[in-house]
């Protein structure tokens, strides 16, 4: 009876599940190392959240001696096992079973972190060969058992049992993992995270593979996290107290808002963020507005105290300056954003974050006028330095140019100035469209790339490709650089690159390329406001003793537009140009080189529609070719921001 049952159910819960063993890297991001480890993230957010509302205090970690098989449990309340009315199936059963979307278990205020994740326990229950459920509460202990997702049988009751909590056996698929054994050390590294994000919360793991015992626990939560990461680095803090802020509820959706922060005699900004205790590598809104709080406190205290030097220009790297810090906030509906999905972006953070800092620091500072002035001085001192070693970090800058120089691409065309910031890479379509553009151009501020061969598609090709493309690495050369995790924007040559091509389908498609290329391999640069697109003119119109450029045709027809409602309309004359290469230098200069006459749209990756960019990326740089076009064609003539 009960296993017929049970068949007719498996029946339903294949089908809900079959989703996720179908495209498991929509739920836990990949079928490699981090999506097998995505799993234990997954099981131990839901016992650190019992813990978090305050209902657990213990949460263990086994890592079983086959490598292959993990146990989590908390000593919480224990998940209900009474069968639901209406479903006629245990609460267990379908929290296991069911894909949450959202809120995992709607109840109340309960706050869950699965933040990143959300996609709950059943995603790991379908990508599991076999998980085992053992519940302990109400006098006695529960369990159910599962392969791939499928209930063996219904919730047992194995008699009676002291207590309460939660504990989960699983075992990843092999069908589904291209790795089934963990890295005992990244979960041990990721347990004591989780440890100090929780002041309190006692974190024990058994490795039995290494055959090591830990316990997780501190009782100084983020604040000890930062002595402990200042120990490592060896930075010597300039004063000894670190200054924390906890505010509980602080907003709608904010459950918490914890930082602590202190300054020490290193160089490096180095500041931690963190969302449901998940790191936070490419920052958001939370450490933007903590930059803003510091920024703002430490003006105002500048200021109460007049502090600062008249000659002196105090800048918020100087503030910032060796500034070491800790921000973690508990969100019940966190947006995450960006490649790695490493970034918040919830925008009532920014400023609720940023007033909190902003009030508690300066507060702070005012009460403890010794830290204060000390901090105050490590500026004043930061400031000085860089005032110091300007001069001599620019002769710094351009000799390291100019031996970079050395692996500069032979098409290159320089120019003579190594100051990134004044100076500009046009990247252009064809050695003849090439040469009118070194021509035309400023040689001091501005640098000639033609690009000749075919440009790869990046959203087809594999790193390795991508490098050996000629084109591509010529670059990435120019460029100076690197790509993806390499990429560091201050060795970045230009300040400006910018597109240059013709105005027909093979420059929109070139464009498309480029533009493909640069949004999944240097993200940041586009972030950083660094690319653009030249617009050159598609039209030239005579009329008279006057000329002016047409962009594109409904520029020309209000040209002409204007001129024939004159009393006399003069004879005009129009020439399209068919490309860049027989456009005369001078031309190309006058419309579309020279700064202060040109336009330029500026390439953006909106925001909030990251996640809409990369899938519209991917749709347009797949196979069919008439999409892309029309992508490219009816945004880039009309917008001075491109939404890539
Ligand atoms: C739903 C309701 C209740 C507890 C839980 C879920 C719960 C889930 C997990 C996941 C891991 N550990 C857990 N501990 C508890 C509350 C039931 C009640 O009111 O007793």
């Amino acid at each position: 009876m009960a296993s017929q049952q049970y068949n007719a159910a498996s029946i339903t819960i294949l089908r809900d599940l079959e989703p996720v063993r179908k495209r498991p890297g929509m739920y836990i991001g990949g079928t490699g190392k981090a999506g097998l480890h995505h799993l234990v993230w997954e099981i131990l957010d839901n016992s650190v959240d019992e813990a978090i509302n305050g209902y657990a205090t213990t949460v263990e970690v086994t890592l079983h001696a086959d490598g292959e098989s993990v146990t989590v449990s908390d000593n919480g309340r224990g998940i209900p096992v009474d069968v639901h009315p209406e479903e006629g199936r245990s609460a267990l059963e379908i929290i296991l079973t069911t894909l949450h979307a959202g809120g995992k278990f709607d109840e109340g205020n309960y706050f869950t972190a699965g933040g990143l994740h959300g996609v709950g326990s059943s995603a790991v229950n379908a990508l599991s060969l076999d998980l085992r459920a053992t519940i302990r509460r109400d006098g006695h202990r529960y369990q159910q058992s599962f392969r791939r997702g499928i209930p063996q049988g219904p919730v047992e009751d194995l008699g009676e049992a002291r207590g309460s909590g939660t504990e989960i056996f699983f075992r990843p698929d092999p069908e589904i993992f291209e790795e089934v054994r963990f890295d005992g050390e990244m979960i041990a590294e990721r347990l004591e995270v989780r440890a100090f994000l929780h002041a309190g919360l006692r974190v024990v793991y058994r490795n039995e593979v290494a055959g090591t015992y830990q316990e997780f626990k501190s009782e100084g939560g983020i604040a000890d996290f930062l002595t402990q990461i200042q120990r490592e680095a060896k930075a010597a803090p300039i004063h000894t107290d670190i200054i924390k802020l906890r505010e509980d509820h602080p907003g709608p959706g904010i459950a918490r808002v914890e930082v602590a922060l202190q300054w020490t005699e290193d160089t490096a900004e180095d500041v931690r963020t963190f969302a449901n205790g998940i790191a936070t590598v490419d920052g958001g809104t939370h450490d933007k507005g903590f930059r803003d709080g510091v920024q703002k406190a430490l003006r105002n205290y500048f200021e109460t105290h007049d502090l600062a030097p008249k000659s002196l220009n105090i800048t918020s790297d100087d503030i910032r300056e060796g500034l070491k810090g800790i921000v973690s906030i508990l969100i019940s509906e966190p947006q995450f954003q960006g490649q790695t999905k490493a970034k918040l972006n919830n925008p009532e953070v920014r400023s609720l974050v940023a007033g909190l800092v902003a009030t508690h620091v300066e507060q702070y500072l005012h009460n403890h006028s010794t830290t204060g002035n000390g901090i105050a001085q490590r500026i004043i001192q930061a400031a000085r330095a860089r005032m110091a070693s300007r001069s001599a970090a620019k002769k710094v800058t351009r000799k390291r140019a100019v031996s970079h120089r050395l692996n500069l691409p032979g098409k290159l065309a320089d120019c003579s100035s190594t100051d990134p910031e004044e100076s500009e890479l046009f990247i252009v379509e064809g050695d003849s469209a090439g040469g009118n553009a070194k021509q035309g151009r400023d040689r001091k501020t501005q640098a000639i790339l033609p690009l000749r061969g075919k440009v790869l598609n990046a959203e087809q090709a594999s790193l390795s490709k991508i490098t050996k493309n000629k084109e591509l690495r010529d670059v990435i050369d120019a460029l100076g650089c690197g790509i993806e995790e390499q990429y560091d924007a201050s060795k970045l040559r230009y300040h400006k690159i910018i597109l240059l091509m013709d105005a027909d389908s093979d420059g929109h498609h070139i464009s498309t390329l480029l533009l493909t290329f640069f949004y999944r391999y240097l993200p940041e640069l586009i972030e950083d406001g660094y690319l653009y697109i030249a617009q050159p003119p598609l039209y030239r119109v005579d009329y008279g003793s006057e000329t002016e450029w047409a962009l594109d045709d409904s520029h020309r027809d209000k040209i002409l537009a204007k001129v024939k409602r004159r009393k006399k309309p003069p004879k005009i004359n129009i020439q399209r140009f068919k490309g860049l290469g027989e456009m005369m230098a001078k031309t190309l200069r006058e419309t579309t080189l020279d700064p202060t006459r040109r336009r330029l749209l500026k390439v953006v990756v909106p925001e909030e529609a990251s996640e809409e960019t990369n899938r519209v990326v991917g749709d347009l740089m797949g196979r069919d070719a008439s999409v892309r076009f029309d992508f490219i064609m009816e945004h880039a003539p009309n917008v001075d921001e491109l939404d890539v």
